[in-house]
């Protein structure tokens, strides 16, 4: 057979890489950069080649399986969805809807059957809906609500064009961007210095892109809050702020000094665990820029204080005079531009709470922190059935280990996912989708965050099986199964047949069409998918334009930098820290802030299964400075038990100077070795479950995000790892293995 490559993207994280693949037959031989690609350019990360991995890897479920005792086994998929469909109708009809719970995991942005996701959230009208979203990028969503009227109005960063770019909180050398899609991140960071701009990376860990940067600040965890409050005192006092900027797009600037009168960068710097004098300076650079942005993440959202961060993130960029300007924060023009509309849609914060009535739901959803709670705890509106799609709770959030017997404890768990993952292995059934590289696709999610206005194909590299699903055809079967309807036989084949017509491409095609630069609007010369599909690297619409004042959904079109409950919560926190109770300062009796690390050939739980992303060493290690390992005598590469108020897990020590003193790092979707997970690689060097450490109720005061990057720990050292725990996988894995 004659080899041939097929463009498309790489769907593993935001950056959505343009990949050439190509074929031999069935097997995919070579996975390389498309330099066509308008976004990427050619630059892919050594993910890349996992999209080839999970095509063929053997662990990877073809058809739905049933539980049969301990094991799984195959049923057919007209079988499977009758047997869900009866299994969920009854509980429904016993205990009413809420008593379906449903989880969205993180991939599921990553294609757009997640439309069909929504749409099954919809018809299950229950109040227990959890997504990552809850441990991510909730206080973003949050902020953006509050101060632009919209939760899609996430800002991105013009990185491109910015002079000056001051991260907090994100790695994006790693992990590629979040919330602003910008593959090969590390190269464009390298351009802001080559134009003659400054980086500056505030973390407490010299991270990757802290190497690529001008200056390191070493923050404490928790301690931006302080950092930024002082920034926006030096501001306010020294008249460093762009006054005209403000009189044309904001409100609320009159609280805002009052607040920040007193945290002066000498009270603050204790707290923050940054010097006056680099408080004062970067204040004074970020003013004195031609443009600056702070583009701030995952690190600071993961903190109590995660909503007033990024508030006062963008607060700083819109009175610097950075907002909806060219090399600030910014917002795409996306073909299918969803801001536009969303703000039309009800944000419903507290329209309820979970049952012990600390959260609030917020844009329909209870943060995952409940989700245990939710099925364990007995009594009226209990959780007795749950649907994943897509995700591993299990590994991904804190649930103090109990998450596992919640699950068992179900009348029925139904999980759409193409692995016996750590959560799906207690579903009475399992739906997998087809593999990505036998899907088409049109993603209409990141061009809303991207860095350049573009839209994308995503060609089938492989026919479908003949019996294979996508996402979607599996969640508008499961829809099918739940729409209250008589007659559900004739009925059932009827819907089937009318969703059919809806394929999320299909969809996306006519949302093209009618968006701002779609064939409907602008004929024959507009924008359309065929136009996508015919040009292998998709098509560039050119720069971020500046245009929020169409976008803002506040009733005064001004964007609102004085919440009054922002104010307040503001207040508290620097009260309680005059107090002697900052939000950096040890408690519970623990020595040690623990925070979370990425690692560039991982990502989140799912691709430990592959051998080319697990090789070399044990990466599940926990990072210690010099200083803190030579108190407590420990020395690198011994196993230590790190201890939290909730668990203690044991992982490999690694003493590094990178990591700031009184901080250490250990990533997540680790502890593989769980009974009866399909990762058979993934099993043979597990690492340790990082979120049995994490408290669930330590959680962002406003969007009820988990606070996982707050956690105070104790490190000792430990007798041994446990079995296996750690050991280096090519010295397991078989030949075959490491082969395919
Ligand atoms: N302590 C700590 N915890 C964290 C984080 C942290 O920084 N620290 N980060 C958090 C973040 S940002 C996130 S996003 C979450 C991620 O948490 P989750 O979304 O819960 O978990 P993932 O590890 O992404 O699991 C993905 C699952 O989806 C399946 N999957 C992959 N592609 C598809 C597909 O196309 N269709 C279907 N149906 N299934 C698919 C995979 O097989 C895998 O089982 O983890 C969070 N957890
Ligand atoms: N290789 C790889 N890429 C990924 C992923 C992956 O797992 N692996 N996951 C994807 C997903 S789902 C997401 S959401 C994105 C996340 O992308 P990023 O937001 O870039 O996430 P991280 O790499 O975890 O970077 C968070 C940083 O915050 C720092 N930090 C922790 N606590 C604090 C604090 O209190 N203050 C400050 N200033 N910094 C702090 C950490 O040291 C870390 O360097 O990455 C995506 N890309
Ligand atoms: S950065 Fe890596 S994982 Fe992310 S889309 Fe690009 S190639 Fe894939
Ligand atoms: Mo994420």
């Amino acid at each position: 057979m004659s080899a041939t490559t097929i463009a498309r993207q790489c769907t593993l994280c935001e950056a959505h890489c343009g990949i050439l693949v190509t074929v031999d037959g069935p097997q995919v031989t070579r996975i390389e950069g498309n330099p066509a690609d308008v976004l990427s350019q050619g630059y892919i990360c050594p993910k890349a080649t996992a999209m080839g991995g999970l095509h063929h890897d053997p662990d990877r479920l073809r058809t739905p399986v049933r539980r049969v005792g301990d094991r799984f086994e195959p049923i057919g998929w007209d079988e499977a969805f009758r047997e869900i469909g009866q299994r969920l109708r009854a509980v429904r009809s016993t205990y009413g809807p809420s008593a379906i719970g449903m989880y969205l995991g993180n991939p599921a942005a990553h294609s757009s059957s997640v439309i069909y996701g929504a749409l099954l959230r919809a018809v299950l009208l229950t109040r227990n809906f959890f997504s990552a979203s809850s441990i991510d990028q909730f206080p973003q969503e949050f902020v953006a609500w509050r101060m632009f009227g919209s939760n899609v109005l996430m800002p991105v960063i013009d990185i491109d064009r910015t002079d000056r770019l001051v991260i907090l909180g994100a790695n994006p050398a790693v992990s590629n961007g979040s919330i602003t899609t910008m593959p090969n991140a590390k190269q464009r960071i390298k351009d802001v210095r080559g134009r003659g701009g400054k980086v500056v990376v505030i973390d407490p860990r010299r991270t990757e892109t802290a190497r690529l940067a001008d200056q390191h600040v070493a923050v404490s965890p928790g301690g931006d809050v302080y950092l930024l409050l002082a920034m926006l005192h030096v501001l306010i006092a020294e008249n460093l702020c762009d006054d005209d900027a403000i009189r044309a797009q904001c409100t609320g600037w009159e609280q805002l000094r009052p607040l920040v009168a007193e945290a002066t960068p000498e009270q603050m710097a204790p707290h923050a665990g940054v010097d006056a004098a680099t408080i004062r300076v970067l204040a004074r650079e970020h003013a004195a820029a031609s443009s600056a942005v702070l583009y701030a993440r995952i690190g600071v959202c993961q903190q109590v204080t995660g909503t007033l961060t990024h508030w006062l993130v963008n607060t700083i960029n819109a009175v610097t005079g950075n907002l909806d300007r060219v090399g600030g924060q910014m917002f795409a023009t996306p073909p299918i531009d969803a801001a536009r509309f969303a703000k039309y849609l009800p944000m419903g914060y507290g329209a309820w709470t979970d049952r012990s009535g600390t959260y609030k739901a917020f844009r329909t959803e209870l943060p995952v922190a409940v989700l245990a709670d939710e099925i364990l705890t007995e009594g009226a509106g209990r959780i007795r059935a749950m649907i994943t799609y897509a995700g591993n709770p299990t590994l991904s959030t804190p649930q103090r280990g109990r998450l596992g017997a919640a699950l068992d404890s179900l009348d029925f768990y139904v999980a759409v996912d193409m692995y016996v993952n750590e959560t799906t292995r207690h579903a009475d059934i399992i739906l997998p989708p087809i593999s990505p590289l036998e899907r088409e696709d049109v993603n209409i999610l990141f061009p809303v965050f991207s860095v350049r206005n573009n839209l994308r194909y995503d060609a089938r590299v492989f026919d479908p099986p003949a019996d294979g699903l996508e996402d979607w055809q599996i969640l508008a079967r499961l829809i099918t199964e739940l729409v209250p309807i008589p007659a559900r036989r004739f009925t059932t084949r009827a819907l089937n047949t009318l969703f059919e017509q809806f394929s999320p491409v299909r969809l996306a095609t006519a949302g093209v069409a009618a968006g701002p630069y779609g064939v409907l609007r602008r004929g024959r010369k507009g924008l359309s998918v065929a136009k996508a599909r015919a040009s292998a690297g998709g098509i560039d619409l050119g720069p971020l334009r500046p245009r929020l004042r169409a976008l803002l959904g506040t009733r005064d079109r001004k964007v609102h930098l004085a919440p009054a409950d922002f104010l307040a919560a503001a207040h508290t926190v620097l009260a309680d820290a005059r107090a002697g109770s900052a939000i950096t300062t040890p408690a519970d009796g623990y020595d040690l802030k623990l925070i979370g690390r990425r690692h560039l050939r991982s990502n989140n739980s799912w691709l430990h299964n592959l051998p080319p992303m697990v090789k070399g060493r044990d990466r599940c290690t926990a990072l210690m400075h010099p200083a803190d390992a030579a108190e407590r005598g420990l020395s690198d590469g011994e196993p230590v038990t790190v201890t939290s108020k909730t668990g203690a897990i044991v992982v490999t020590l690694e003493v590094s100077d990178d990591i700031r003193a009184g901080t250490i790092a250990i990533p997540h979707g680790w502890g593989h070795q769980e009974p009866g997970v399909g990762w058979r690689v993934a099993a043979q060097l597990p690492g340790a479950n990082v979120n049995l450490l994490h408290d669930p109720s330590l959680t962002d005061v406003f969007s009820g995000n988990a606070a996982v990057n707050n956690t105070w720990v104790s490190v000792t050292r430990a007798p041994a790892l446990p079995a296996s725990v750690g050991a280096d996988p090519a010295e397991q894995i078989s030949e075959e293995q490491l082969t395919t």
